[in-house]
């Protein structure tokens, strides 16, 4: 209790002396580690495994993983470019199922900026021309009265707009003006205030203010900056996350843009830099889009900084990591009750499978045991759970994973571990 008492007076300490948001040196090793993780997907060239996130996330952290990276977006080039250029000839192109999303499109136009390259020449305008329909048609899908949702989400709205941005491509007032109206009448999300979304389109405003870009919103884009930071820091939780830790990544990089300063920012950032420290420890970051966001901030970097990004800046050279295998003990199997309620039909089982299994395990096992089917989808950060029972989720609604009776799960299907005895809900709800 004693040293709790005194280490938070040394954070008020530290926390007055430095009144902006800045992350203090973080020891290389552990940088190290998680630069490692990401490591296997630099081999994975496939569509379904290129990532632009991790791309963005290595080139602004401080290792590297040398050829590879090169590689790695010559892949998202011939990827992006090709499926994107062809689906807008065609829409039944067989070598391009699932033509990339608004926000898969936006983080590859960032991933181009890692590189320090402007999109270019005939091929980059029609990349160019592809998002700012994108966004048209998100615009349309709000409306007049902002009364509508977009398609995808604000998250991915402010995506597109930073990465236009970054680009030093102008967007017109009428498309910034929906996610400033979003940000002043607390609409950019739903149900419960999402720190992930507000960070995103903090960036985006931040990226424009610095560009000098929509002029006449100026003022408005001031105060929007300021609201979604008070209400980031107003979502700060007695850990010190930002909304959850997988919040504070995105959340911190917004904070370290911010003209802001005040001791009651430091502290909040040192608090949360503790925070995500111990987390670490935890191996809490195995998800590689989690890593991605969080590398940049651990190298005193945000996505702003890909307006004039440092290529030449020295990176440490990522070794492969040394596996020690673990010392195999007999496995031990544990039971997780997986229960639907929110259907007609309930379903409540116990499912037996080894421990350390992930709760994509226990779906799989269910599965084979008979009456319980799921679909997923994969995404950039892992299966998204879409069907459940026969029973896909529709436009704003998804498939909730919790830990009954009511505690959502801050991990996907294939991170999360549940423990013995642990029971888990699939449940339906809009958002
Ligand atoms: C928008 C969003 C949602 C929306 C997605 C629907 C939509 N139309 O956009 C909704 C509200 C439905 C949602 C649900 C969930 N989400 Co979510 N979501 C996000 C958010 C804000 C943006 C994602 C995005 O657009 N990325 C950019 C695009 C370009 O990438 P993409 O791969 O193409 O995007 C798709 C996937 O990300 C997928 N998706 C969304 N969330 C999640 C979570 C997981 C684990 C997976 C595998 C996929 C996935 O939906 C996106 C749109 O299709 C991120 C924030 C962040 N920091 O990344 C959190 C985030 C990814 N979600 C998170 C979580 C935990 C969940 C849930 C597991 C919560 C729960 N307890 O049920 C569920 C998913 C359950 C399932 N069925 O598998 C965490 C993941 C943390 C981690 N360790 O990986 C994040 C980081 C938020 C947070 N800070 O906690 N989410």
């Amino acid at each position: 209790m004693r040293h709790l008492g005194a280490f938070l007076f040394l954070l008020g300490v530290l926390g007055a002396l430095t009144d902006i948001c800045e992350i203090p040196e973080v020891d290389i090793q552990l940088v190290e580690k998680l630069g490692q993780r990401l490591l296997p997907w630099m081999d994975r060239l496939s569509r379904e495994h290129l990532n632009p996130s991790v791309y963005v996330g290595l080139r602004l952290s401080s290792v590297q993983d040398g050829t590879k990276e090169k590689l790695y977006l010559r892949s998202l080039k011939l990827d992006y470019q090709q499926c994107l250029l062809r689906s807008a000839l065609s829409e039944n192109d067989s070598d391009c199922q699932a033509k990339p999303s608004m926000g898969r499109l936006s983080l590859y136009l960032l991933a181009l900026r890692a590189n320090c390259e402007f999109i270019r020449g005939h091929k980059g305008d029609r990349l160019i021309s592809q998002l700012k329909r994108f966004l048209e048609d998100e615009k349309r899908a709000i409306g007049h009265n902002h009364k509508g949702h977009p398609h995808t989400s604000y998250y991915q709205y402010g995506l597109g707009i930073l990465a236009l941005c970054v680009h030093q491509k102008r967007v017109h007032n009428n498309l910034v003006g929906k996610l400033l109206y979003a940000v002043e009448h607390d609409r950019l999300h739903q149900s419960h205030f999402s720190v992930d979304t507000a960070a995103m389109a903090g960036l985006a405003f931040t990226c424009l203010k610095r560009s000098n870009f929509n002029p006449d919103q100026r003022h408005r884009i001031t105060m929007a900056i300021r609201t979604v930071q008070e209400k980031i820091l107003k979502a700060q939780t007695p850990e010190g996350y930002f909304g959850n830790v997988y919040s504070t990544p995105l959340a911190l990089q917004l904070l370290m843009t911010s003209p802001m300063s005040g001791a009651e920012l430091g502290t909040a950032c040192l608090k949360a830099k503790v925070a995500l420290l111990a987390s670490l420890q935890d191996g809490a970051f195995q998800n590689a889009v989690m890593i991605s966001q969080l590398l940049p901030v651990l190298n005193h970097k945000t996505y702003v900084d890909l307006i004039s990004p440092d290529c030449l800046a020295p990176r440490v050279m990522l070794e492969p990591a040394t596996t020690t295998l673990p010392q195999i003990q007999d496995p031990e199997t544990i039971n997780v009750t997986l229960q639907v309620l929110s259907l007609l039909q309930p379903y409540r089982q116990a499912i037996p499978v080894l421990a350390g299994s992930s709760l994509e395990d226990v779906l799989k096992k269910a599965h084979m045991l008979g009456g319980f089917i799921y679909e997923t989808q994969a995404s950039l950060s892992g299966p998204y759970l879409t069907s459940v029972m026969g029973k896909e989720a529709g436009k704003r609604e998804f498939w909730q994973l919790l830990q009954a009776p009511n505690t959502p799960l801050q991990q996907g299907i294939a991170d999360y571990r549940p423990k013995d005895g642990e029971a888990i809900e699939l449940r339906l709800v809009s958002w």
